[in-house]
This record gives structure tokens, C-alpha cells and sequence, in this order.
């Protein structure tokens, strides 16, 4: 064992002195050459009890001090409501976005005029909601290909959407759409990043209005929305934006076609037995209620076509989004259905776009559909209305292969390289499986590899778009049991690193204890340039433009309009201006502070003592806040973060006299 591991050693350090070769100076080859092995290597090894298998993981995953990861992993934070955003293969955790929560080191949604509007924004009706439950984050793209430019995210929760600018990571636009309350086919992109693609998840009624639950099958509905996206304004335009009709079936996850099938969507259901539950009346649970057909459906839909029929004024408006209706879409050609296996999840468009692969939790294969067989039956005719209408596909005319994997097939990813991966749930494995093109014989499972425990979504490097990477894959676990240090009932979630050059390896076991991650996608880190500092001082950063509140060094001043006091405020290393507010009992204070630096990484935050405010005040930024001094007082204000080594002096006084 010991010589094998030596060995392994050797071998290992070799490579890397030999890949190091092509890379310049600072490499391992200098280090090697002249000092041989290191010799605390083998102890070290020995002493911690490593196989080669997890030298091996190390080397692989190790990125040195001051060393960058090759690629950004963008992963859905779950019911924290964010974003979390890590670098691969060291699986660092970069930064957690916040998205539909507040979020107190980035000042968002805490006082900070600018992130409450976006958070606004997806209120429901007269309730601020401040919580979400992302789910998939989608990276825009350009002919198919991640551009790192922005990145969506929904909220299954109240049927939301976020925009996050990848020049600064911020959360800029929340939409909340006026006729579901919870969503879960999104958010997908199609090719060009013109739609963000938002399905349904639970039916209710337009505009979530009241109706009897007996009234399901007549009032209940669900939507496909088509989220305008403006790159030049950086925005969703709802008025841009529209909505296709489809029965009250549960729709699940969706995918966009791209190359031969750009243009079409493609979201799969469950519950197409119309189900409502009713456990308490003598009703079965809704576990068993909405699994007890064989098939249900996968949705088919031509968004080209849609935006086409919108153009031509063929649409209801309902609460303000343009709705094409059943009727409708069906005359137009643009719904289709599918049969698919039981209560399917995952349904994924491989990158050649020719082929869509659905999972289905309750049976052991996956289901291949070609676009080719989709569009031939289409133009045969070869369907039956479903009973709201829609046309249903016949099942062997668009089906082309199915492929057994083992329990609980949920999400399918590309290597780019013929092979599919697809999580299995009850597994706990990862299933590797070759793509057979149009020969349904060549469809095969190649092996399965552990994972720990109960993989939801698996994530590949550049794995949603034309030309994946391969390389890695994450598999983002639902459970952790025994993988880490205890930390009570709530168990951080595991997100293993795999290698899936050759047969996939687990590399690395990260614990997660931010939110229950559910999709992730993948970047090259080369394809992103986030900025160091906003572009100019007094910057408004959800504005993306100087602020009309910017506050110049010297201009600093309290303005007094009866009892509405206005302050203009500057932060520089290391003191804030003014750092006297004198202020009367009753008083409405608007506050504006302009960090005027323009260093990179030259941060304050800002905090005040007896009110709700957190701030984060980054280079050349103006953010606001207001609040109304109801309670006389002495009150402290300062930094919050650690900039200088004066930084404990940087701090004022606001007193509110009675
Ligand atoms: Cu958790 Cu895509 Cu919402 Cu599957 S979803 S696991
Ligand atoms: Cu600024 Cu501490």
C-alpha cells in the first residue's frame, strides 16, 4: 500500500510538473525540478490517512493561494431566496446573491432605497413579500452559448422572476407574474436570451381569484409566460412580455430547444388526473391522487409562432399580461402534447437540440423524444384531443428511444462529448448513458457511479448549452447524513465535485449551508468580466447611471424643509460626512451617502444603531435610505466594514432632540 502510494505520488507530481511546462514561469516545474518530491509529502499523506484515489481528488480540486478557479457555478439558494455563486474546482463559496431576501452585508432590501424598489417589485397584491424559493438559475445566451452577461432566477413561491447583472452581481429587476401564484418551469432562455421561459407550477384560477376547488377542471388554469428580455435596458418589459394558456395539469420543468428545434419549448407535467386533493374528506393524498395515470404530458409549444399570433392582436389581456388562450393556441398550431412516463421531472434538450430527454421519478428509464418525429407527426396529424382540447401526439410516433437506468430519474445533462448523465434520486447515483442519435439501438446505459445521498439536480460545465465542456459535473445531493461535522437537525446540503473525463469520480464533498441548492449552471470564468469599481463616482447601481443624489467631497450638507431633513453624505477612508446629525424628535430624514473612492475593494458599509438600516456603500456608489425619527435619542452610526486601520473612528453621531 505504502509503495503504492508513492508511487501515485510520483506519478502524479510528474504529470503536473508536465502539464505546468506550457504555462510560463510560475509553475510547479521549477518546484519539482529542483526540489524532487517533497519530502513531508508521503508523511503527510500517510498521516492522514489519504489513498491514492484521494490524492488524486486533491490535485485535482486544489487551487493554490491567490490561484482562481477555471469556472462560476451559479446555484439556486432554495428557500433562502438567493443565489450562491461558486468557483470550481476549488468549490469556494464566491459570494451569495441576494435575490428575493434581504440580505444585510450587501445592504439589500435593509433600508437601501434602491433594493427595496427591486424587491417591490414582486409584491403580491399589497403584501411585501421578503422571502422566495429559488429554484433554476439560467445564464443568458447568445446563439446558444452562455455569454456572462446576466443570469434569471425564479421564485416557485409567489411566481416570480429576477434579473442579476454579471457586471456588478446584483439583483436589478424582480417581475412577478399577475395570473399564477407559483411557478417552476423557470427560468429557461431561449437562445438569443429574447424570452425568459416561466411554467406554471401549481393550477389556480387567472389572477389566483377565488373559485370553489370543485370548480378545477372549468376555472383552473396554468400559464407558459414568455418574459420579454431588453438587453440594452438590462430589463424585462412585461408589456412585451406574454403568457400562453394551458390546462390547470401541473406543469413541472421546462427546457428551451436550440438549433433544429429553436423556436419550440418544452415543459412536462404531472397531475393530469386533475387531482384536488381532499385528504380530510376521505380523499387519497395527493402523493398517490395526481400518479395514478401511466402517461401524462409533455408540453410542446412554438414560442416563434406565439410571438407571432401576440403581433397579430390574437390574445386576451388578463390582469395586464397578454394572454393567448387554449382555444387559441390549439388553431394556431403552437400547443402540443406528448405522452410521457409517470409523473415525470427533468425534461433536458440535448445540445445538438435534436433530441429531448424527460425522466420520469416513477419509472426506471428515460424517455427520448426526436424534434424530427415531433414535427412529422405534427404535420401528419397524428393526435387526439386531450380534454381541454390539445392536441396529444401520438406516444411511438414522437418517441424514440427509452433507456432503463435504475430508481428515481430526475435531471439529464451533456458531456458534449455523446454521453448523457441523469441523477437517480432513490439510487443515489449518477447514471452515465450514451446517445444513440436516430438509431434507437445505440441508446445505452454506461455505468453508475454512488452519490451521497438523493441527487436532485446534476449540473455540468457549460452543460445547457450548444457545445458543453465536460470535465465536471456537480451533483447537488438532498441529503448529507454522515458527510460532515454535526450541526444539529438542520444538515448543510452536499455538492459533489465529480471528474467526468473519464468513468465519473467524486473529487470533493462541499457542504452547503446556505439553502437547499436545486438547479446550478456552470460558466467559464473567462467568459464573465464583472467590474472592480462603478463606472463613475455617485453611481446609482440599479439605475446604471450617476445618481441625481451624488455627493461630491465638499458638498456635503443637511437640508431642512419644515420637518423633512434631507442629508448628503460622503464616506472616505476613514470618516463619514457629516459626522454630526442634529435632528428634532418627528423629523423625516432622507439620507444619501456617496463612497467617494474609486480603489478597488475600498467597501463601507453602513449601519445605524435603534433603526433597520445596513448598507453597502462599494467604490464611487450613492445609495439612499430613509426613515423617520419617531424616538428621541442618542444614536450612533458607522462603518461596518473593516477598511483601514482607523476604521473603528469612522462613525458619527445623530442626535434627535425631543
Ligand atoms: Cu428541486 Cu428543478 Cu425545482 Cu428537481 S427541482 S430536484
Ligand atoms: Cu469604512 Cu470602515
Amino acid at each position: 500500500m505504502k509503495r503504492l502510494i508513492l508511487l501515485t505520488m510520483i506519478l502524479l507530481l510528474l504529470v503536473s510538473a508536465l502539464a505546468g511546462c506550457s504555462k510560463g514561469k510560475e509553475t510547479p516545474t521549477a518546484v519539482v525540478a529542483e526540489g524532487g518530491l517533497p519530502a513531508d509529502a508521503m508523511a503527510i499523506a500517510q498521516e492522514r490517512g489519504l489513498t491514492p484515489a484521494d490524492i488524486n481528488a486533491a490535485l485535482k480540486t486544489f487551487v493554490p493561494s491567490g490561484k482562481w478557479d477555471d469556472y462560476y457555478m451559479f446555484t439556486s439558494g432554495g428557500h433562502s431566496g438567493n443565489l450562491i455563486v461558486i468557483g470550481i474546482p476549488s468549490m469556494r463559496i464566491l459570494k451569495n446573491i441576494a435575490v428575493f431576501t434581504p440580505e444585510a452585508w450587501q445592504g439589500y432590501g435593509i433600508g437601501d432605497l434602491g433594493s427595496e424598489a427591486v424587491l417591490d417589485g414582486g409584491n403580491v397584491d399589497d403584501v411585501k413579500i421578503r422571502m422566495g424559493d429559488s429554484h433554476h438559475p439560467a445564464l443568458s445566451e447568445t446563439a446558444g452559448d452562455y455569454d456572462g452577461q446576466w443570469v434569471f432566477i425564479n421564485d416557485k413561491a409567489s411566481a416570480r422572476v429576477a434579473v442579476i447583472d454579471l457586471r456588478d452581481f446584483r439583483t436589478k429587476q424582480i417581475v412577478k407574474d399577475p395570473n399564477i401564484i407559483s411557478n417552476h418551469g423557470s427560468t429557461f432562455v431561449t437562445p438569443n436570451t429574447e424570452y425568459v421561459i416561466q411554467g406554471t407550477q401549481y393550477a389556480v384560477p387567472m389572477g389566483w381569484e377565488y373559485a370553489p376547488i370543485e370548480n378545477y377542471k372549468e376555472e383552473y388554469r396554468a400559464v407558459i409566460t414568455l418574459w420579454k428580455f431588453d438587453r440594452d435596458k438590462g430589463r424585462i418589459i412585461p408589456e412585451e412580455s406574454f403568457s400562453i394558456e394551458v390546462p390547470p395539469y401541473w406543469q413541472d420543468l421546462c427546457d428551451a430547444g436550440k438549433l433544429v428545434s429553436e423556436g419550440w419549448g418544452f415543459c412536462n407535467s404531472f397531475n393530469t388526473e386533475l387531482f384536488t386533493g381532499g385528504n380530510m374528506q376521505g380523499n387519497p393524498q395527493f402523493e398517490s391522487g395526481v400518479s395514478q395515470r401511466d402517461m401524462d404530458y409533455l408540453h410542446i409549444f412554438n414560442w416563434k409562432k406565439a410571438a407571432e399570433v401576440i403581433a397579430a392582436g390574437k390574445y386576451e389581456e388578463i390582469n395586464g399580461m397578454r394572454v393567448i388562450r387554449i382555444p387559441t393556441a390549439v388553431e394556431e398550431g403552437i400547443l402540443y402534447l406528448a405522452p410521457e412516463p409517470k409523473s415525470p421531472h427533468g425534461v433536458d434538450v440535448t445540445p445538438d437540440g435534436k433530441y429531448i430527454v424527460v425522466a420520469g421519478k416513477l419509472d426506471p428509464h428515460v424517455t427520448v423524444y426526436a424534434m424530427n418525429k415531433i414535427e412529422q407527426a405534427i404535420a401528419d396529424k397524428k393526435w387526439a384531443p386531450d380534454e381541454f382540447g390539445v392536441p396529444v401526439l401520438d406516444f411511438d410516433s414522437v418517441m424514440l428511444a427509452q433507456v432503463e437506468l435504475g430508481l428515481g430519474p430526475l435531471h439529464t445533462q451533456f458531456d458534449g462529448q455523446g454521453n448523457a448523465y441523469t441523477s437517480l434520486f432513490l439510487d443515489s447515483a449518477l447514471a452515465k448513458w450514451k446517445l444513440g442519435g436516430d438509431d434507437p439501438a445505440a441508446y445505452a446505459l454506461l455505468e453508475k457511479t454512488p452519490v451521497q445521498y438523493n441527487v436532485g439536480h446534476i449540473a455540468a460545465a457549460e452543460g445547457d448549452t450548444v457545445s458543453p465542456d465536460g470535465k465536471y459535473l456537480v451533483a447537488l445531493n438532498k441529503w448529507a447524513l454522515d458527510r460532515f461535522l454535526p450541526v444539529g437537525p438542520l444538515l448543510p446540503q452536499n455538492l459533489q465535485l465529480m471528474d467526468i473525463t473519464g468513468s465519473p469520480q467524486v473529487i470533493y464533498d462541499m457542504a452547503m449551508g446556505v439553502g437547499e441548492p436545486h438547479y446550478a449552471q456552470i460558466v467559464k470564468a473567462d467568459k464573465l468580466s464583472p467590474i472592480n469599481v462603478y463606472p463613475e463616482i455617485g453611481w446609482d447601481p440599479i439605475e446604471w447611471k450617476v445618481s441625481e443624489f451624488a455627493t461630491k467631497a465638499g458638498e456635503e450638507r443637511i437640508e431642512r424643509d419644515g420637518n423633512q431633513v434631507t442629508i448628503f453624505s460622503t464616506s472616505i477612508r476613514s470618516h463619514l460626512t457629516p459626522d454630526r446629525i442634529e435632528l428634532k424628535q418627528g423629523d423625516h430624514v432622507t439620507w444619501h451617502i456617496t463612497n467617494i473612492e474609486t480603489a478597488h475593494d475600498a467597501v463601507h458599509g453602513f449601519q445605524l444603531g435603534g433603526q433597520n438600516v445596513s448598507l453597502s456603500i462599494e467604490p464611487s456608489a450613492t445609495v439612499s435610505f430613509e426613515f423617520d425619527a419617531n424616538n428621541s435619542g442618542t444614536y450612533a452610526y458607522y462603518c461596518t466594514e473593516f477598511c483601514s486601520a482607523l476604521h473603528l473612528e469612522m462613525m458619527g453621531y445623530m442626535l434627535v432632540a425631543p
